[in-house]
């Protein structure tokens, strides 16, 4: 492996760089890990002073924004991490075995911050810093089944030291050396931008990150205090999307100005999805609706669930009128005359709330008092 040349004063000038960089901060490494972390706790608080007046302000009613940070993720939800290993891998290779948890690790007081987000590791210290090692971390970001206007993703990442970025399983960019012999030009202190596409449902970022084994005396001559264990690994990222939302636009009868849902009668609920700019949505289903009441001041318990299908008792798409229909058997379910329900109608991939409609039921079994 090429190792870099080392100048009297400790001090390398890069050749593409313009600015000078102490050769014991390319690859940074404390020397008193109690002490870096009095200074963090005292940075912790000048930046929840800051994020206070840092409030985000809304852009428009209909847009919406999907933001996934680095952070512990103890269930493996969203976020997981595999490793270390003693060398690259693909991903998905079998080599890097069984997933773990995501868990903050320590951080060095120079590494650069991404607001919200968590530096993350497979340990809070690097199990072993004299050898270089692979990490593979694995994320998930959903999306809504049904967003659309799906644009501005945008990811933004460092890693000590370097990392490969894949987005839905392409290979989106690469910071530092990942596979091959490595030159160690600080790249933990290049924070990048990455634009993506983004698609509706779950989206993968895979990042690949090495951490460098240090092989240079700190500016005092020494080799990391003698001792190659203090060596932090981690990764940070923010990644956004803007997106839309279809907007539920209910049918007759739940729209006629007599409506009322008499007990015991079978009452077709229906709906259109049209996207915010007006275009009728005809070919979505992953949605579900479900039926909630009577209201006790909140929405009250579930009453009725229709899953999309074909059935006569499952969210059906009526391929003549362009309407979902759900049809409500009401003599099944023992509903309170006089009470509120509410019918909710669900995305299927985040579960999001795409409209309700609220409704009180009447009494007058056996008869529908409404017209379609
Ligand atoms: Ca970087
Ligand atoms: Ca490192």
């Amino acid at each position: 492996m090429d190792k870099l040349p080392i100048n009297s004063n400790k001090e390398f000038l890069f050749p593409t760089i313009a600015t000078a960089i102490y050769i014991d901060e390319a690859n940074p490494m404390p020397r008193n890990w109690e002490k870096e972390e009095k200074m963090k706790k005292l940075f912790s608080i000048f930046l929840v002073l800051v994020l206070f007046f840092a409030l985000p302000v809304a852009v428009s009613a209909t847009q919406k924004t999907l933001i996934v940070v680095s952070k512990p993720d103890a269930a493996m939800q969203f976020q997981s991490v595999y490793g270390p290993l003693y060398g690259y891998a693909v991903l998905g290779d079998l080599a890097w075995s069984n997933a773990k948890p995501t868990v903050a690790t320590w951080t060095h007081g120079s590494w650069p911050e991404i607001t919200g987000a968590t530096w993350i590791s497979t340990a809070d210290k690097v199990e072993d810093g004299e050898t270089d090692t692979w990490r593979w971390f694995n994320i998930k970001m959903i999306l809504p089944c049904t967003a659309y206007n799906i644009t501005n993703g945008m990811v933004t990442v460092t890693s000590d030291n370097a990392e490969e970025f894949y987005f839905n399983d392409a290979l989106i960019w690469t910071d530092g050396e990942v596979q091959v012999d490595y030159y160690d030009n600080a790249e933990w202190r290049t924070v990048l931008t990455h634009s993506v596409t983004a698609q509706a449902g779950v989206n993968t970022l895979d990042f690949v990150v090495r951490n460098y084994a240090p092989y240079y005396p700190d500016r005092y001559g020494s080799y990391s205090g003698g001792t190659y264990d203090k060596n932090p690994a981690g990764l940070i990222f923010k990644a956004t999307v803007d997106y839309e939302l279809p907007e539920i636009v209910w049918q007759p009868p739940l729209t006629n100005d007599s409506f009322e849902l008499k007990d015991g009668t079978t009452m077709p609920f229906k709906f259109k999805l049209y996207t915010q700019a007006g275009d009728l949505i005809i070919d979505q289903m992953n949605i579900y609706m479900k039926i909630f009441g009577p209201s006790d001041g909140g929405i009250g318990s579930e009453v009725a669930a229709f899953w999309p299908g074909e059935g006569g008792d499952f969210l059906r798409f009526d391929l003549y009128e362009f309407y979902y229909i759900g049809n409500f058997h009401t003599k099944d379910y023992g509903l309170t005359e006089g009470a509120t329900y509410t019918a909710v109608v669900y995305d299927g991939c985040t579960d999001d709330v795409l409209g309700t409609y609220t409704f009180v039921v009447s009494a007058g079994k056996g008869n529908r008092g409404n017209k379609n």
